[in-house]
């Protein structure tokens, strides 16, 4: 086994930090450590916490995380967008909490890019995730702005999935009309310290109340998060999220989806690099240029590609 490896079975946090970039950069290394770590993975409970642009997700995974912290447990936190890493609005909302968590030995954090070359979340997101849960973290927390796709793939990643909406915006239920609702294990109405939040929590029982009967009813909470009140009852309701996917059989369901829609995936990628790597950029050009023109239809035409690496 890689030393590098040995010392992040250790606990090494510089080890850890290394792995992470490695497997960032999709390089051979990386792949390398995380076959090796791989068995390692699959302790942890997995939070996904979505929402739109500034709903408090940033402050709100800062909360929960100190937190978890008050209750002896260790966590690993990912913020998926470039757009908003942890300088933006928790460090400036809440720039002591944020800074004594960066500080403390039992928070890791990394901000990622949120886009791989196909669009949705990157890739290397699931692989990251892995290496956090490996290293022996009790929670690992993902952050990302909702915008339809992206909270659906967080939900196949995440073992409980928090859908955080704010009073007075009326975005939300249009969100969860075209069935966003259906991803998330907890609704949370942050910015409960702004009117409307009761309102919202009864239209959101509501549009819950025509889910089909014996579904599982996702909780509603309300939480402030700029102030770190409601934080214990969101922990205490994503505990009774785990036992209830554990009694259920859920919980085995789920990581065998995980699992398929990530091989299925890189598998996807695979051939794509292939195809990519058989195919000239004159012949890609030509194809093109006779699909636009309507001259060959696009089916036609990545056959032809296809053709190149699968004979
Ligand atoms: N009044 C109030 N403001 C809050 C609360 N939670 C967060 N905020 C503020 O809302 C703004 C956005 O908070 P963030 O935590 O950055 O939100 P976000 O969802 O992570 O934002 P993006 O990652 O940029 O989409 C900041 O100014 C926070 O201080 C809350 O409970 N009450
Ligand atoms: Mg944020």
């Amino acid at each position: 086994m890689d030393e590098l490896v040995e010392r992040f079975l250790a606990g090494d946090r510089r080890a850890l930090a290394r792995i992470i970039s490695r497997v960032e950069s999709e390089s051979g290394e990386g792949r390398e450590c995380l076959r090796q770590l791989y068995p390692h993975s699959g302790k942890a409970h997995i939070i996904g916490i979505t929402g739109g642009a500034g709903a408090g997700k940033s402050t709100l995974t800062g909360a929960l995380a100190a937190e978890y912290r008050r209750r002896g447990k260790t966590l690993g936190i990912v913020a998926v967008d470039p757009s908003s890493p942890f300088t933006h609005g928790a460090i400036l909302g809440d720039r002591i909490r944020m800074q004594e968590l960066t500080l403390d030995p039992g928070v890791y954090m990394r901000s990622m890019a949120g886009r791989g070359a196909l669009g949705g979340l990157a890739p290397t997101i699931d692989d990251v995730v892995a290496v956090m849960d490996a290293f022996g973290f009790d929670y690992v927390i993902i952050e990302t702005v909702g915008a339809g796709q992206d909270e659906v793939e967080i939900a196949g990643l995440a073992l409980t999935t928090i859908l955080v909406n704010n009073p007075g915006t009326g975005d939300d239920i249009q969100a969860l009309k075209a069935g966003i609702i259906e991803i998330a294990d907890i609704l949370v109405v942050n910015k409960a310290d702004h009117p409307g939040a009761d309102v919202l929590v009864s239209q959101l029982q509501a549009l819950l109340s025509l889910a089909p009967a014996g579904a599982r009813r996702p909780p509603i909470l309300k939480t402030t998060a700029l102030k770190a009140e409601g934080l214990a009852e969101l922990a205490d309701a994503i505990g009774e999220h785990g036992a209830y996917l554990a009694q259920s059989g859920e919980l085995e369901r789920r990581r065998a989806d995980d699992a398929r829609q990530q091989v299925l995936s890189i598998a996807r990628q695979i051939l794509l690099e292939r195809i990519r790597a058989a195919t000239s950029e004159e012949e890609l050009a030509e194809l093109v240029l006779r699909v636009a023109a309507r001259k060959l239809d696009p089916h036609s035409a990545a056959e032809q590609l296809a053709g190149n690496v699968l004979r």
